[in-house]
């Protein structure tokens, strides 16, 4: 479809682009667009990736990394990275994005921060002027299963979003359950308030029970998103 087409024209040339011949640590993010970073690095040639290593950011990175027959490594092994690339729900003209769609955030916050160079690879449908304009579930947020109804009061009565919600699973009764053996929480909130990414990303942050909040603020050095009508858009 249009869209896989936009996700593989992003990535491959956030690839061609970004993945040069003497990185060696290399991040690889979650959800439906990676897997085709991974694609085009395999295209790269086994014997470039040979001396590679590949950390993942959760469950589903690691098995792709894996299933791709590239060289598995530990962030704990590798805390710095030569470039991380990742996929994002939303990201605006300052490369500000929200993330955690796929419950995958923290460990994708981890790596982007060890990175040298982190880049986000989307389709269309991500790239916005404002957050909370197309990605309407809202913030993401990772927090302890001890503490999220406290923190869903917090979110309810001080930080101004009464529509949060635990998220719950589709596939399994009860709540989505992250790598971490967390809950998420998604709060939507005003667009006004979403014109300030970093102060409201920092107001939940210190609400105790958060564990990580799905808004990376001047973290990606450049997006790529892939357009239906075969151009992409770079924002840096
Ligand atoms: O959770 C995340 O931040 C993932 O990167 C994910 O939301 C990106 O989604 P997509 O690549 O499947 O559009």
């Amino acid at each position: 479809t249009g869209l896989e087409k936009s996700k593989q024209l992003a990535a491959w040339t956030a690839v061609d682009n970004h993945v040069k011949p003497e990185h060696r640590i290399i991040g690889i993010g979650s959800g439906s667009t990676v897997p085709y970073v991974v694609e085009r690095i395999v295209q790269l040639g086994a014997e470039a990736n040979q001396a590679r290593v590949f950390i993942p950011t959760g469950f589903q990175s690691k098995e792709l990394i894996v299933s791709s027959g590239l060289n598995l490594g530990d962030v704990d092994e590798y805390p710095t990275i030569d470039v991380t690339l990742d996929g994002a729900d939303e990201v605006d003209r300052e490369l500000n994005c929200i993330k955690g769609g796929g419950a995958c955030h923290l460990r994708e916050k981890v790596l982007a921060e060890a990175a040298t160079t982190f880049i986000l690879v989307a389709d269309h449908r991500k790239n916005v002027e404002f957050l909370g304009t197309s990605w309407t579930p809202g913030i993401p947020i990772e927090v302890v299963p001890f503490a999220y109804a406290k923190v869903l009061q917090n979110l309810h009565h001080i930080l101004g979003s009464p529509q949060a919600t635990l998220r719950m699973a589709v596939k399994k009764a009860g709540p989505v359950v992250t790598d971490n053996g967390n809950f998420v929480i998604d709060a939507p909130f005003d667009p006004e308030v979403m014109k300030k990414p970093y102060t409201i990303m920092a107001q939940i942050k210190m609400l105790t029970g958060v564990v990580e909040v799905g808004v990376f603020c001047h973290m990606a050095q450049a997006a790529y998103f892939g357009n239906e009508d075969g151009s992409v858009t770079v924002k840096w």
